[in-house]
């Protein structure tokens, strides 16, 4: 009588241990894909500078409605900074494809970096303003 009692205990037992288990593997499952939300909002590539020595950043003046300088050379690596210090709202726009990385928000005041690590040319503007443009060069 007592046997037969704790045998029924032992099966409940194991029933509610599978029960759980099956329900971990769920939940796991169900949590893994929903990690990956929003990392990539800012568009930038972080490619992190690789054995070139020096990467320097070069500094753009958004004000009086112009980026100044407009035209910039950098090397390879290098980061621009726009530093934003008019009274109206800018931002900064790669103009073609090979400018799509650039893209920054809306400012008034503060700044806002992109590393160059391609050579080439990038043309940007004020998407607000399209008449103020400005020319990073990459060597
Ligand atoms: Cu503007």
């Amino acid at each position: 009588m007592s046997s037969s009692r704790r045998s029924g205990f032992v099966r409940v037992m194991v029933t509610a241990f599978a029960v759980v288990g099956a329900l971990g593997v769920v939940g796991c499952g169900s949590d893994g894909g929903t990690s990956e939300s929003g990392a990539s909002s800012t568009g930038a590539t972080s490619v992190t500078t690789s054995g070139v020595a020096a990467a320097s950043t070069v500094t753009v003046t958004v004000d009086d409605m112009k980026f100044s300088p407009a035209a910039v050379t950098v090397k390879a690596g290098d980061t621009v900074t726009w530093k934003f210090e008019d009274k109206a709202p800018h931002s900064v726009q790669g103009i073609g494809d090979a400018a799509m990385g650039i893209n920054s928000p809306i400012f008034t005041t503060g700044e806002w970096s992109h590393t160059f690590t391609v050579p080439g040319t990038y043309r940007y503007l004020c998407p607000l303003h399209p008449e103020m443009k400005g020319t990073v060069t990459v060597q």
